[in-house]
């Protein structure tokens, strides 16, 4: 792989993970926006320990909106909650259906009392707030890639130059044989 190469790659991943990030926050938005929510929905509403990217839909109520067509598609955004609406999912099994603790700022991802706002959430092992991650440990994980890679090329040029060097002196040692 080329520097080029790698450059390209890291470049790539950042804007995957960007355009996803910019994806994930127009979804928080609609979902905001539909329901008329005084509060900004965060991000670990549907994605785990509310870091994004592929695969990390994993909440229960991330699992119910992707089993009732939920997609990447901005346009299933709407359909996948008034499928959820309209058949009482409660993800979480405390008796209060999914979009009601979300129009009450209630976590449907918790059977315990927990704002979804401001709640540190009760499953996962980390707290994002109400700040979507964006992905960045793709994006720091990219960087370190490309600087090993780097390190890697610089140790490889300079075992080439020892070596041209080692065998030059070689052969003009056997050179200066008699
Ligand atoms: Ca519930």
């Amino acid at each position: 792989m080329t520097a080029k190469r790698a450059a390209a790659l890291v470049f790539v991943a950042a804007t995957a993970v960007t355009s996803n990030a910019a994806a994930v926050h127009e979804f928080a938005a609609a979902i905001q926006a539909k329901y008329n929510l005084s509060y900004n929905v965060p991000c670990r509403l549907c994605h785990i320990q509310g870091t994004t990217g592929a695969g990390s839909v994993q909440t229960p109520f991330g699992i119910s909106m992707l089993a009732h067509g939920l997609t990447q598609d901005r346009s299933t955004l709407n359909p996948a909650l008034d499928a959820l609406d309209a058949q009482n999912v409660d993800s979480d099994g405390d008796g209060v259906t999914d979009i009601n603790e979300i129009k009450e700022d209630s976590d449907p991802n918790t059977p315990l009392s927990a704002s979804l706002s401001s709640g540190a959430p009760t499953y996962g092992c980390a707290t994002a707030g109400g700040v979507c991650r964006r992905g960045w440990p793709v994006v720091a994980a990219a960087m370190g890639l490309l600087l090993a890679f780097r390190r890697r090329r610089a140790r490889r040029a300079i075992r080439g130059r020892e070596r041209r060097g080692s065998a030059s002196a070689s052969t003009g040692s056997r050179a200066s044989r008699p």
